[in-house]
């Protein structure tokens, strides 16, 4: 019997499956061969090298789900470890891979005709081609069904008109999922689009020096006239229903991801209390610094483990939409909560860079606005319990 598994306490990674351990040390040996040495430079310096996402591609983290095309036909699971092991890094990167995988592989898999998915899948699961996903508006953020980008239908297709704001890899995409309603502006009239870099009256531009997420380049994406061939829309989705799909996958990632960041910090604690003396003592000695550790490890590991509960019943195709507000709500609050605490605990040291908490801490800013802030989850839990929506 293995002897004081206080990392583990209840198995989760240790009951993994072969295939699961075997990625999750694959991408936590590139996270620190690769990514952990540029971390830094590039968060000082709002840097993102594009040449990643061939390197996501070759290590099948690119719609790690999906089964054919180049994708590896991995449990939600193993999606989740991908995620946990590299937001251990940096929020932003798990975010390209998010994205890649939950808002643009996944659409175009799952509603795509066979020549969309031959056009597009393998080169954005081979990270050759990089995408974005706009839904969200200046005026339309947690409410996307206002927004205001519309599409006409024309002889060969459809106009698109409009713009969309806070669209991570707008301003590096070559493949651009954007959501549309009629000219009416009629709430069920939601359609997808896929439009590829240089289409005439398509155009991009940054958001600069954010103070969160830095790595990670945001931006908006500009729509006039744009004349879309009908080849290009995505036929098969079936109203919100299919945009929420996407979401749900990014939710889930998020929700493995943000318990990365935070047993990331965690360890940067507990390893500073344990060799910091102070009052002539180590700093972890002290029963207020234990009690943090300890809320820390029941947080973290109840987190992953309804993480996992959730990853096995997506596999099992069941409704898990009040797991995915639960868990990505309670995960990214109590991940932000912690890594405040870990923060505290280094004391004037956790200000520096080099310790990296507090990049860890605003990145987790971001991660509890997007992908449904969390009041937003609040709402649609309340919504499910009582049957009344407040929205
Ligand atoms: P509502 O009336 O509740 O639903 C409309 C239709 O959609 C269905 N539905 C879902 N289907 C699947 N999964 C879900 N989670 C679903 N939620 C709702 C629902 O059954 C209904 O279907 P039908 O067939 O009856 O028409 O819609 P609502 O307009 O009242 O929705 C309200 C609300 C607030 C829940 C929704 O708008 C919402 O979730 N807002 C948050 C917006 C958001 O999350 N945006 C994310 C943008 S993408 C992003 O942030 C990427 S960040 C980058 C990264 O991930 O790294
Ligand atoms: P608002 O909707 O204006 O909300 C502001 C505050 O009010 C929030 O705290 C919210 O919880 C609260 N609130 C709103 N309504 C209610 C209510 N009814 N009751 C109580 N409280 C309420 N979007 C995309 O489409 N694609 C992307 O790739 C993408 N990437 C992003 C990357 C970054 C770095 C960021 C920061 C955002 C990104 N987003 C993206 C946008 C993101 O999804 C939105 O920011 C998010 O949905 C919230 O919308 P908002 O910022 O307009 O806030």
């Amino acid at each position: 019997m293995k002897q004081n598994n206080w990392f583990d306490p209840f198995f989760i990674l240790e009951n993994l499956t072969t295939e699961e351990k075997l990625i999750q040390k694959n991408v936590r040996d590139f996270s620190n061969n690769v990514l952990r040495p540029i971390v830094v430079n590039d968060n000082r310096n709002h840097n993102f090298d594009r040449v990643l996402y061939r390197e996501f591609g070759r290590l099948g983290l690119l719609g790690s789900t999906v089964k054919n095309h180049g994708g590896a036909g991995a449990s939600s699971a193993a999606y989740g470890l991908i995620a946990y092991e590299i937001e251990k890094i940096d929020s932003s990167y798990r975010s390209s891979i998010s994205v890649q995988s939950s808002l643009v592989i996944h659409p175009i898999n799952s509603f795509g005709s066979e020549s969309q998915k031959n056009k597009y899948l393998p080169d954005l699961i081979s990270g050759n081609k990089i995408g974005c996903f706009g839904l969200t508006e200046s005026e339309a953020g947690s409410d996307p069904s206002s927004m205001k980008t519309t599409y006409k239908k024309n002889q060969n297709g459809y106009i698109l008109n409009g713009s969309k704001n806070w669209i991570t890899n707008a301003p590096i995409a070559d493949v651009f999922i954007v959501w549309a309603l009629n000219e009416k502006l009629e709430t069920d009239s939601i359609k997808g689009f896929i439009l590829d870099k240089g289409t005439k009256g398509l155009s991009t531009s940054a958001i600069e020096n954010k103070t969160s997420l830095k790595i990670s380049p945001t931006g908006q994406i500009i729509i006039n006239e744009a004349n879309i061939d009908k080849s290009n829309c995505l036929e098969n989705t079936k109203g919100w229903s299919s945009v929420f799909s996407c979401l749900n996958k990014a939710r889930f990632g998020i929700s493995w991801g943000v318990l990365g960041a935070a047993s990331e910090c965690w360890l940067i604690a507990k390893d500073y209390v344990e060799n910091r003396i102070m009052f002539k003592k180590p700093l972890a000695a002290n029963q207020l610094i234990q009690k943090k550790l300890a809320d820390m490890q029941t947080e973290i590991n109840l987190g992953l483990a309804a993480a996992n509960l959730t990853a096995k019943a997506m596999d099992e195709n069941q409704d898990i939409i009040n797991a995915l507000s639960i868990i990505k709500r309670n995960n990214c609050k109590k991940s932000l909560r912690i890594v405040r605490d870990c923060r505290d605990m280094l004391g004037a040291n956790g200000l520096i860079e080099d310790y990296h908490i507090m990049r860890h801490l605003v990145n987790l800013e971001t991660v509890k606005t997007y992908e449904g802030a969390e009041n937003i989850h609040s709402l649609i839990l309340g919504k499910n319990q009582t049957g009344l929506s407040s929205f």
